[in-house]
Parts: C-alpha cells; structure tokens; sequence
C-alpha cells in the first residue's frame, strides 16, 4: 500500500517512519510512504504557500495553487482508472471523526493521499475542487495534520496481511470486536499480593474465553456503554448486561 503525503513538514515524518511498525511493513515491502513538500511546488521567489484571508480576519490561508499541483503531478504518473479511484483525504478538524471501520475501507485501497493543513486554515477550493474525503482524528485541535496523518497510517498499515506477526491479532482486539479488550497477565502469577485471576491458570480454554468475553462486556459496559449498542452479543450476554445494569 501506497501513502503520499502532502505537508509542510516532512521531517516530523522521520522518526514515527523509521521506528517499530513502520519499519517493520516497510523493510517487509508491504507500504510504501512518498513525503510531497507543498513548498517544493511553488514557483516564487520566496516559495509562497499561504496568503492573507480575502474578507480580513487574523491568521494565513494555504494557497490552492502548489497543493493542486502536488497532487496533479503525482496523479499524472499513474494509470487513469486508478487516479479515478484515488482517495484524496484532507486532515482536518472539520472532517468525520476517523473509527477503526475508516482504518478498515482505507486499507483495502492500494494507495491514498493525505494532505497536512497547517496555520488557520486552506482555501476552500482544495476541499470543493480536489479532495474526495475529509477526516479528523478527534475532537480537539491540532497545530496541523501532520500527527493525524501519522495516526491513520498507524491504524491502517497493522491491518494489512503480513504487518503484525500473528495475523489474527488484529481482528480480536478491542474496536474490531465492537468491545474493549479484556484484561491480560502475565507472569508472575502473585506480584506483590496480587494474584492472576485463577480461571486463567486453569489450562480449561472454554472456560477463559468465556471469562474474558465477560470482562470484555463488563469493562465496556462500564467505560464505554455506548459502544455495546453496536456490538453484537447472544441472550445470555444481553442478560449478564441487564443483571450488571441493576443495582446492587
Ligand atoms: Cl486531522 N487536524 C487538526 N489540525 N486538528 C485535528 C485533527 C486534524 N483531528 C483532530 N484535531
């Protein structure tokens, strides 16, 4: 999979890209990050990328013009029908709030493009004309899209085949399971006072997998409650659910 990245500051890619996971799906073949510096498709003098908001008011706007020409320079060495298809994603505050089915339909394409806004904002011409998707990573505001992007490759990447070393590790953990995730030990089996809980040095698996289903449903129900609206469970759940919802 292939990521290309529009930004004014390339190097706050350098230590994320070149550490743990992305190491690891890169020196495997597996993605491919191309950084695109927006200065580097300026043609002043003094490499203008932002300008003064028409209509007044405080801060700079990025120019449309070096990011529409990033883009269209790397859509023109590629095939027409996959250019077509590209998705062409603008980071922003305003976007739809990313969630692990967006890491999910953004891993099933072979290449996609993020663009880092910076400073107050980007002229709105690059979301009307050039974009087909915008995604924010949360409810908050950051200094620029650079670290959201890094967060979507995060997500992305751990889910394409041959990045993590189990491949099923993926699919059990909280979000994708529509649950959080149950608690895990390891050794020693008493730290401190503290035992491991006992069902999970019984060696019987049926038993685990039903305690951790129950603590999986309990620890969501607790922090999240929202989240067990959309999560699939049997009768005898919805039930544990309702007793643990009576109070005590
Ligand atoms: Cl994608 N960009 C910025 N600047 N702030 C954010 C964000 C993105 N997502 C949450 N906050």
């Amino acid at each position: 999979m292939q990521f290309d990245i529009l930004t004014l500051f390339p190097e706050m890619f350098q230590g994320p890209l070149s550490t743990g996971l992305f190491q690891r799906a890169d020196s495997r073949g597996l993605v491919a990050v191309n950084l695109h510096n927006i200065r580097d498709h300026t043609h002043d003098r003094h490499h203008t990328v932002d300008d003064y908001p028409y209509g007044g008011g405080a801060g700079m706007v990025l120019k449309p013009e070096p990011i529409f020409e990033t883009v269209e320079s790397l859509q023109s060495e590629m095939p027409s029908e996959q250019a077509a298809t590209l998705p062409i994603i603008l980071l922003t505050p305003q976007g739809r709030l990313f969630s692990q089915p967006i890491a999910e339909e953004l891993s099933r394409h072979p290449q996609i493009v993020l663009i880092c806004g910076r400073y107050e904002g980007i002229d709105e011409r690059v979301r009307e004309y050039l974009v087909t998707d915008e995604i924010s990573i949360g409810d908050y505001v950051l200094g620029g899209g650079e670290l959201a992007a890094m967060v979507i490759i995060d997500a992305v990447i751990r889910l394409l085949p041959g990045v993590l070393g189990s491949e099923k590790s993926s699919l059990d953990e909280s979000h994708a399971t529509g649950l959080l995730e149950y608690p895990q030990y390891t050794r020693p089996p008493v730290y401190r006072d503290w035992p491991v809980p006992e069902v999970l040095l019984s060696g019987n698996h049926a038993h685990i997998a039903e305690w951790r289903r129950e603590q999986a449903i309990i620890r969501t129900l607790k922090r999240r409650p929202e989240m067990l609206e959309r999560a699939r469970l049997d009768n005898k759940e919805e039930r544990l659910i309702e007793r643990l919802k009576q109070p005590r």
